[in-house]
């Protein structure tokens, strides 16, 4: 007897605690800044760049900073759409920059809404080209079509007016993303993404900052220079529009230039790519001062992360839809009292991908879980409880583009210590162009391609094995895509560029 009335008396105190985690008032509000091809490395607090990122540093410094964050497509709209849904790029069938995103499928804003958020969408969305509508799942929705520019974007606001809003993109969709999240009246959380144009190309830095990296050497990265034990597919691209010898994003206007002074050009527009994300900076250091004022900074989920990295260089490759690191990898910080306090920030090195928004949104969130999706919430690691069953590896995948003719179709494993390239023709026949292996944990340039070396042919069968194994597990079984038409010296169409 004694024993239960012991038992009851313990449920009677842990209930009012229970009762308060899980009620409408403490659930976060939600700010996601969602910039476009950041790599992982531009911002400060992962160190050995020029460019100082304080704001965005310091919700790392103040929460957690994921090391190892991976999009599992380097593309735009599908990257975008694994963010929203939780799923690869097969299953949720946005395969390339003009597709839409499906208006049945769930997402997480959806998710929130249902659970009684309010929520909201400034900036660039960028699935469907021509589309601005107001897509399902936001009560707020201002955006644009397409790429939208850096200076005086047509926006188009909840769906009726369009107009051009003067300024420089990334303070016009902070002011709105400041009106919106001020209006709120505190009664519901609110959920806002914020889409940044930068730092896409063509770069275009905010006029102050445009001179920020003037006196900063940037050399043409060693591995592009390392193309010997590389399929061939490397050489075909260098001369190209994603090459580093080709157009530049036009900061080379004579193409293609192989000579040492054509540095130039490149460091011109590494800089400016550097340039673009101090206005980013800014930008996250506004609303981190706008919540603080309103008192609800511990009170958000306030995460930056992109759509997926960028080549500077690297491989003699610009942009971005290879498996190497600076492409498929990007930044992740996030900072929420309620998984770290402030002063206790922690850094994860789980690998953890884009399909992990949507899961862990919503159940930091306590909406209802997304069912039959692919990734994992990572609220337990990032409150810094063990998981053992967390993933070791991950498929990632590209589909060539008859547009953009100068990647192949990419099949790739990443593991916490090693990466397999493979590049399907996709009919079937066997791979045209050689593969890779990588031992990242001792090679984190990817400069060796152990490939040929008949000591690692034990690990490339396992790692094959395993590829095939995950795409399978993930649904991509038959594993659709293009035939792979070789890489094209031409530049693509103006009007998609
Ligand atoms: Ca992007």
């Amino acid at each position: 007897m004694r024993i239960l009335m012991l038992l009851w008396f313990l449920a009677a105190i842990a209930m009012p605690a229970l009762a308060g985690a899980e009620s409408p008032a403490q659930r976060p509000n939600v700010v996601f800044v969602l910039t476009d091809d950041q790599r992982w490395d531009a911002m400060s607090l992962y160190g050995d760049v020029p460019l100082q990122t304080p704001h965005i540093d310091r919700l790392g410094q103040e929460g957690i900073h994921f090391l190892n964050t991976f999009c599992t497509t380097s593309l735009c709209s599908p990257s975008r759409a694994t963010i929203l849904s939780g799923l690869y790029a097969h299953a949720h069938g946005v395969s390339n920059n003009f597709t839409e995103y499906p208006e049945d499928m769930p997402t997480w804003p959806l998710a929130l809404q249902a659970a009684g958020y309010e929520t909201a969408y400034v900036g660039k969305y960028h699935m469907g080209e021509d589309n601005d509508d107001i897509r399902p799942g936001f009560d707020h929705f201002i955006t644009h079509k397409g790429q939208g520019q850096y200076f005086d974007t047509t926006f188009r606001f909840n769906g009726g007016e369009r107009r051009v809003v003067e300024g420089y993109y990334t303070t016009v969709v902070t002011d709105m993303a400041e009106e919106w999240i001020t209006s709120r009246s505190g009664e519901r959380p609110w959920a806002i993404i914020i889409g940044h144009k930068a730092p896409h190309s063509f770069y275009y830095p905010e006029p102050k900052y445009e001179n920020a990296f003037d006196d900063v050497r940037i050399p043409y990265p060693r591995t592009a220079f390392m193309l010997d034990d590389k399929p061939a597919w490397y050489q075909e691209r260098l001369d190209t529009w994603h090459g580093i010898y080709g157009p530049l994003f036009d900061y080379r206007q004579d193409f293609p230039d192989r000579s040492p002074e054509g540095v130039a050009a490149f460091e011109d527009m590494v800089r400016a790519y550097w340039a673009t994300i101090l206005s980013v900076d800014d930008s996250v250091g506004r609303l981190y001062q706008l919540l603080e004022e309103r008192g609800e900074l511990d009170n958000t989920l306030f995460i930056h992360t992109s759509d997926n990295g960028i080549l500077n260089g690297e491989h003699g490759m610009i942009d971005k839809r290879t498996a190497h690191e600076p492409s498929m990898r990007i930044p992740l910080v996030v900072r929420y009292p309620g998984l770290t306090p402030p002063d206790q920030p922690r850094e994860v090195e789980q690998l953890v991908l884009t399909t992990d928004f949507a899961p862990s949104i919503v159940d930091i969130c306590g909406a209802e879980p997304l069912e039959d999706i692919h990734g994992r919430s990572w609220r337990r690691i990032a409150s810094g409880e063990s998981d053992p069953a967390w993933r070791r590896s991950f498929v990632y995948m590209y589909n060539y583009e008859r547009q953009f003719p100068y990647t192949p179709n990419v099949r790739a494993l990443r593991t916490d210590d090693w990466k397999y390239v493979r590049y399907p023709h996709g009919d079937g026949s066997p791979d045209r162009h050689m593969a890779e292996l990588y031992q990242i944990v001792r090679d984190p340039e990817e400069a060796v391609n152990l490939i040929q070396d008949p000591d690692y042919a034990e690990i490339v069968k396992k790692l094959h094995a395993e590829l095939d194994r995950q795409l399978a597990a993930i649904g991509a079984e038959p594993d659709v895509m293009p035939i792979d038409e070789g890489i094209g010296q031409d530049l693509p169409d103006p009007a998609i560029r």
